[in-house]
């Protein structure tokens, strides 16, 4: 099967790092037979000052007629775009894994967690306006909402360590998030082998920190997520090894957690691997979506080509080393070759 793979290369350090993971991704294609075109659409903040449109309407004709895309960070215009088209392409599920990493500074060696964030309601809905001097944000969250993002971390909280923790506080917004905790409470009696429990906002913040290790899956409503997953990444090194997944049933985004760094932007020394670990997640997503064994091959080889090349002590700085972006690159595509039985 032939794959067609829509690329945002996105703002600030998004081009680097897309170079860097286009490098991995021909080794993929030289080395582990997987077979797909990449097709480049324009969307974020150089696209609205070139075009006058953060997403033009070509972009999005050409990810309805792509099988996945793999997206840059984008900079002031991430409600525009991103937003956007989680709700337009219904990307119910954004999945951010949280990973101690080899050689990497993390809180623990131990930290293995995914965050499952609500991807099309709450907060991030958009709908805010002035009335009388007061600012105002509606929160919209509905049962279909939390249902199926509820089934979603059960389901994958079944193929970990069958532990889940539905995060909301709703002891204070006792009827958007009160919605929420019912609903997965609901959800959990179609789960008996799942542990599940459940944590205010605020308690998740200081565990993450204090006992990070404990977490397996963590499910929670979408502006919620986004925090917790920016600190998740923190904790396990850093944003620049962060990667996200917006999943719905018929289409995929994959895209760092961060955004696009304008202050290192264009010194070669921005980390790809957020970036390059989103391409083993879509691997992961189009080999389990269409019975593809050889995209499941390269979305473990990306991982541990990561894994080998943080093992031998190639560092971008963030992680205190001195890899610049294009050599961080080129060493994870060799290692991907080495993997995969031919350098
Ligand atoms: N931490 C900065 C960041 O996440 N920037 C990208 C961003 O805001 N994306 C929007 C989102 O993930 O909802």
């Amino acid at each position: 099967m032939r794959y067609r793979i829509a690329l945002i290369r996105g703002d600030g350090i998004g081009p680097e790092q897309s170079a860097a993971t286009l490098k991995v991704l021909s080794a993929v294609r030289d080395c582990l037979g997987v077979d797909f075109e990449i097709v480049e659409a324009e969307a974020g903040d150089t696209c609205l000052q070139q075009r006058g449109v953060a997403l033009p309407e070509k972009t999005i004709e050409l990810l309805k007629n792509s099988h996945a895309c793999l997206k840059g960070p984008v900079g002031e215009s991430a409600a525009d775009v991103i937003v956007r088209l989680r709700i337009m392409f219904d990307l119910y599920a954004n999945v951010r894994p949280a990973k101690s990493l080899p050689n990497v500074p993390a809180l623990r060696p131990d930290i293995d967690l995914v965050i499952v964030r609500e991807n099309t309601e709450d907060l991030y809905k958009g709908y805010e306006y002035e009335f009388d001097g007061a600012a105002i944000a509606l929160r919209v969250i509905t049962k279909r909402g939390c249902e199926r993002i509820a089934r979603y971390a059960f389901e994958l909280a079944r193929r970990r360590r069958r532990k889940l923790v539905a995060v909301h506080k709703a002891n204070v917004m006792k009827v958007t998030c009160g919605l929420f905790a019912r609903t997965c409470r609901e959800t959990s009696r179609n789960y008996p082998d799942v542990e599940y429990s459940e944590m205010y906002v605020d308690a998740a913040a200081m565990n993450l920190i204090r006992k990070p290790q404990e977490f397996d899956v963590i499910v929670t409503t979408n502006m919620f997520g986004d925090i917790l997953s920016d600190e998740a990444a923190q904790v396990v090194g850093g944003l620049g090894l962060a990667p996200a997944a917006n999943i719905g049933e018929d289409f995929a985004i994959f895209e760092p957690v961060h955004g696009c760094a304008p202050d290192i932007a264009g010194k070669n020394i921005a980390n790809p691997t957020s970036m390059v670990l989103s391409s083993a997640m879509m691997f992961e997503w189009l080999g389990t979506k269409y019975g593809d064994s050889r995209c499941l091959e390269a979305s473990n080889v990306i991982q541990r080509a990561v894994e080998k090349v943080l093992s031998g002590g190639v560092l971008t700085p963030d992680l205190g080393g001195k890899a610049t972006t294009e050599k961080f690159g080129e060493a994870l595509a060799a290692a991907v070759r080495a993997l995969a039985g031919k350098t």
